[in-house]
C-alpha cells in the first residue's frame, strides 16, 4: 500500500509537499502525531508560537531545559560570536579557552569536592560517561570485580544502553530485552504520601533496600548507585525526607559511588542551584545537561569528585598515555561552551535559583488547588516541578493524560504527558499571572475530560 503523503505546509525551502513520514519522531506516537501535527515555529520568552499562530505558555520549559526563557539575545550573540571566532576545535589532545572557562565556572557552582568536569552532548551521554567512569575507577583502584550498577525503579537516565538499563521505567526497557546488567532499588512513590506538599514524610527506610542488594551481591561487586534527586520523567517523585542522606550513608559504609543524575534537577529547578544543595547530600559524581545551555545547544557534563579524578591521573604509565579512553567528537564544543557561559551569566545575574525558590510556594498552592478535580489521584511538587497523577482508564493508562495535554495545547498551554501523569516544569522566569492562567486552563480541561 502506498504511504499516505501528509503535508504540513511548512516546507522551508521549496513548494514541494513535505512527506511527514520522512521524519521519525523520538519518544512520540508518530501515527497519531501525523494525523494532526503539532508544529512549533517560534518562541518568545515563556511562550511558543505554533504553525496556526497560537501562543502557547511553555509550562514544561521545552523538555525541562529552557527555564531561563526562550530566545535570549545574550545567548544568541555569544553563539554567533563563537561561530565567527572558532567554530570547532578538536576535542581530543587539544582544547580551546572556553572549555576551561566553563569547567572552572561550573566547579565554582557545584558542591565542594565536585571539581572536575568531563563534557558530553546530552543527558544520555552524560549518564553513559558517569557509568563508565565509575566502572573504570574501581578497576584503577585494584578492585576490578566492583562492577555492578544499581538504579531505581521509575528512574530515567536517558536512552542509551547503560542509562536504559539502570533506568526503571518499564516500557522504556521492555522492547530491548537485557542491555546491560543492572539492579534497581524500589521507587519511593507511596500511596500514604499522596498529596504531599514538597518532601513526603514517609519512606526514608526505602533506602535500606541498598543494604539488601549489598547482602545479596557483596559490596565488593557493586560499583555505583545512580538516582535522580527527584525523579523527573516518572512524574516528579520527590524523595522522602531523609532518604537521600540514608542512601549516602549506606554508600559510604560500603564504598559504593553515589551518582546524582541532575539533568532535570540542576540549574535552579529545585529552587537551589542543584538538587544536591536542595537536599543537602553531595554525590561522588554529578550528571548535568539540559538547562546548562538553557536548552539552546546540546551539551551535558559529568562533574567528578577529586578522588576520582586523582585516581585516573595517578595511573601508571607514561604521561602521554590516555587516562580515560572515552569522549566525543563534540565534547566541550566551542559553540556549546559559549551558549553555556552566556546561559550561566543569565542564571546568575537574574538570580534564577532564588527566583524559582520565591515562586515555588505560589506554584505549589496553585498546583494543590487542583485537588478534588476529578481523575486526580495524587499531586506532587518540588521547587518549580509538579505532577498530577491521573486515574487510569482500564487498559489504557496513558490515554487520559494524553487527552488532557492535547486539549491544553489547543487552549494555549503546553504540559507534558508521560505514563499516567501530567507534568509541569514552568520557566524559572514565569510570572504569577502566567501560572494563574495555566492552572485555570488545566483545571477546566481536566474537569471536561471523560
Ligand atoms: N537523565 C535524566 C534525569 C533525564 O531527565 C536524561 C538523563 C537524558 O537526557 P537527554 O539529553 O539525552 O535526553 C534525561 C532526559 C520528560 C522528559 O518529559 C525528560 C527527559 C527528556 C525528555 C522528556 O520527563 N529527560
Amino acid at each position: 500500500m502506498p504511504e499516505t503523503q501528509h503535508t504540513t505546509g511548512y516546507s522551508s525551502k521549496s513548494a514541494a509537499p513535505v512527506d511527514l513520514n520522512a521524519y521519525w519522531l523520538p519518544f512520540s506516537g508518530n501515527r497519531q502525531f501525523k494525523q494532526k501535527p503539532r508544529i512549533i515555529v517560534a518562541a518568545e520568552s515563556c511562550h511558543y508560537i505554533d504553525a496556526v499562530g497560537r501562543r502557547v505558555f511553555d509550562a514544561m520549559s521545552g523538555l525541562w531545559c529552557c527555564g531561563f526563557g526562550h530566545n535570549r539575545p545574550e545567548i544568541a550573540a555569544a553563539v554567533q560570536r563563537q561561530l565567527l571566532t572558532l567554530d570547532y576545535a578538536p576535542a581530543f589532545q587539544f582544547a580551546h579557552p572556553q572549555a576551561f572557562e566553563l569547567a572552572s565556572r561550573l566547579t565554582g557552582m557545584t558542591p565542594t569536592g565536585l571539581d572536575h568536569v568531563f563534557f558530553t552532548n546530552s543527558g544520555s551521554e552524560t549518564v553513559e560517561t558517569a557509568l563508565k567512569m565509575a566502572k573504570a575507577y574501581w578497576r584503577l583502584k585494584g578492585q576490578p570485580q566492583k562492577q555492578r550498577l544499581i538504579g531505581r525503579a521509575k528512574g530515567y537516565h536517558g536512552a542509551n544502553f547503560g542509562g536504559t538499563s539502570v533506568g526503571g521505567i518499564e516500557p522504556n526497557r521492555a522492547p530491548y530485552g537485557e542491555l546491560t546488567a543492572a539492579d534497581h532499588l524500589p521507587h519511593t512513590l507511596l500511596t500514604e504520601n499522596a498529596f504531599s506538599r514538597g518532601l513526603p514524610e514517609r519512606g526514608a527506610e526505602l533506602a535500606d533496600a541498598l543494604e539488601t542488594l549489598v547482602a545479596q551481591h557483596g559490596a565488593e561487586h557493586i560499583a555505583a548507585v545512580i538516582v535522580e534527586p527527584f525523579s523527573g520523567s516518572a512524574g516528579v517523585i520527590v524523595p522522602p525526607r531523609g532518604y537521600l542522606a540514608r542512601l549516602r550513608t549506606i554508600c559510604d559504609a560500603h564504598d559504593i559511588l553515589l551518582i546524582f543524575d541532575e539533568v532535570i534537577t540542576g540549574f535552579g529547578r529545585t529552587g537551589h542551584v542543584f538538587g544536591a544543595n536542595a537536599f543537602g547530600v553531595t554525590p561522588d559524581i554529578l550528571c548535568i545537561a539540559k538547562a546548562l545551555t538553557n536548552g539552546t545547544v546540546p551539551m551535558g557534563a559529568v562533574v567528578a569528585a577529586t578522588p576520582i579524578y586523582d585516581t585516573f591521573m595517578g595511573v601508571d604509565g607514561p604521561e602521554y598515555m590516555v587516562e580515560f579512553p572515552h569522549g566525543y567528537t563534540y565534547s566541550g564544543h566551542p559553540v556549546a561552551c559559549a551558549a553555556a557561559l552566556a546561559a550561566l551569566d543569565i542564571f546568575e545575574r537574574e538570580g534564577l535559583a532564588a527566583r524559582a525558590a520565591a515562586l515555588a510556594p505560589y506554584f505549589e498552592n496553585a498546583l494543590h488547588g487542583l485537588r478534588g478535580t476529578k481523575h486526580i489521584t495524587d499531586i506532587r511538587n518540588y521547587g518549580l516541578a509538579g505532577a498530577l497523577q491521573i486515574d487510569c482508564i482500564p487498559g489504557e493508562p496513558v490515554r487520559r493524560p494524553f487527552e488532557i495535554a492535547l486539549k491544553c495545547w489547543e487552549k494555549g498551554l503546553y504540559v507534558r504527558w508521560a505514563g499516567d501523569t501530567v507534568q509541569l516544569g514552568p520557566p524559572l522566569i514565569s510570572e504569577k499571572h502566567q501560572l494563574d492562567d495555566a492552572f485555570s486552563i488545566l483545571s477546566e480541561v481536566i474537569a471536561s475530560v471523560a
